[in-house]
């Protein structure tokens, strides 16, 4: 049919895409020794992912989905995540830079073999997950190239880690409109709304099903907070009182020493950071990145206030109180443009706070997709109903108290593996990934 070309051929482009910005981030803009060093404990080696990605595509693309013979069963163990802990990598036999991306290449090109003949059934994906096949709408094709934007992601933040010369590009300086949000706070009134989804082609599992939640009116910030509110808290002595943290809060700020966001330094009364490479003032309009949900907890009582449920920051985010429908994104159901939101790596940073007010949720609320990832006060769990597709390490082995939901993507998140739906988690110390944090509170009842 028309529809099942149309998808492919997004596919294909997806694909190309998605490739192009894996090979910017380490063949383009690293030589050898540099792509094989361990940067910082907390990652792989950048030619791990690299070739980590391309096996994931084998597996996925052209075992399971094509039925075709492995081209490298003898490398499976080594890209295998859950074998090899991110601090271990660098010690394996990894293929080197020219091995990992001729092997990515030969990958390549048998799934645009395989794509053609597919059969994407136009059927949409069984919302309880009972009878789902791996190519109902293209899923396991969008899962490869979410999952290649990922690990681009991850790739970004070993950039971030690694010292040395700048080795990226600054990007597109271009920001468009800033128009500050007319109130700090937006209030979204009580009442139920559509959460999660069981038809998005693009939606990972833990997405899904859809359930209606009613939630009692509260108060959200209508941006996310800023690099100047974030240092009224430092300078607040917000790093030294114990009142602000939880106790496993203050457990890691102690033993961390943590007084300010990772790659922070105060020099001479002025606060400057290291931004891939660069050394710059921090600049006080952007939003605050780099916290721990330890940190932005801390911040939100030092403030009045606390994180967002995720069941908030979602509602805040796609619900139209006029329709009562709940959109994919909180400007509606198209696509994201540069004019909506700030992601896809065009710059090396999130935009200013009042940036994309084209981008606004239809009750005003700004900047929730892009710019950085959201920590919400909620644990890492399966929906009522959920069910597992296609494997359970994807999410449901990290269904254990030990992860906090973040949402909304960050500037470093590719358009295609992004929604108002989608689910991203970490631990509650981790603070290398693209992470900042907006606030919420109840409405006051007197
Ligand atoms: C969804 C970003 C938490 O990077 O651990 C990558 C994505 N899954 N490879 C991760 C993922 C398999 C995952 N996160
Ligand atoms: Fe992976």
């Amino acid at each position: 049919s028309v529809e099942r070309e149309r998808v492919k051929e997004r596919i294909a482009a997806e694909l190309d895409r998605s490739r192009r910005r894996s090979n910017g981030l380490t063949l383009e803009s690293l030589d050898e020794e540099d792509l094989l060093a361990q940067h910082s404990p907390l990652m792989s080696p950048l030619v791990w992912d690299l070739a980590h990605i391309g096996n994931y595509e084998e597996q996925w693309l052209l075992r399971a989905a094509g039925g075709r013979e492995a081209l490298r069963p003898d490398i499976d163990g080594l890209y295998d995540a859950f074998e090899n802990p991110r601090a271990d990598r660098v010690a394996l036999p990894l293929l080197r830079p020219d091995e990992a991306r001729e092997y990515n290449e030969r990958v390549r090109r048998e799934v645009l073999d395989t794509l053609e003949g597919a059969d994407l059934s136009a059927r949409p994906p069984d919302p309880a997950g009972g009878d789902r096949s791996l190519l109902d709408a293209g899923f396991v094709f969008h899962m490869v190239i979410q999952h290649e934007h990922m690990h681009d992601e991850t790739m970004l933040a070993t950039h971030q880690l690694r010292r040395g010369a700048p080795a990226l590009l600054e990007g597109s300086t271009e920001i468009g409109p800033v128009i500050p949000p007319e109130a700090e706070e937006v209030l979204v009134p009580a009442g139920p709304f559509t959460l999660g989804t069981d038809d998005d082609p693009w939606s990972f599992d833990n997405e899904r099903p859809a359930r209606t939640v009613d939630l009692p009116a509260y108060l959200i910030d209508a941006a996310p907070v800023s690099n100047a509110a974030y240092q009224a808290f430092i300078d607040d002595g917000g790093y030294r009182d114990p009142r602000w943290w939880s106790p496993a809060g203050w457990e890691w700020r102690t033993a961390r020493g943590a007084v300010a966001p990772a790659f922070w330094t105060l020099e001479a009364g002025r606060w400057a950071r290291r931004r891939f490479g660069r050394h710059e003032d921090v600049p006080p309009n952007e939003p605050v990145q780099h916290v721990s949900f330890h940190e932005a907890s801390a911040y939100a009582r030092w403030a009045g206030k606390r994180l967002p449920t995720e069941a908030e920051w979602e509602k805040a985010a796609r619900h139209d109180p006029v329709t009562g429908r709940s959109h994919r994104f909180p400007w509606g159901d198209e696509e994201p443009e540069p004019r909506h939101a700030n992601l896809g790596q065009r710059r090396l940073g999130p935009a200013p706070v009042g940036a994309h007010p084209d981008g606004a949720s239809p009750l005003g609320v700004r900047q929730m997709i892009g710019d950085v990832w959201e920590w919400t006060s909620t644990t890492f769990h399966g929906y009522p109903g959920f069910r597992a597709f296609p494997y359970r390490e994807y999410s449901e082995v990290f269904f254990d108290e030990g992860y906090k939901v973040l949402r909304g993507g960050s500037w470093a998140t590719h358009p295609t593996a992004v929604r108002s739906t989608f689910r991203n988690w970490d631990h509650p110390i981790r603070r290398q990934i693209f992470s900042g944090f907006r606030c919420a509170r109840d409405v006051d009842r007197d």
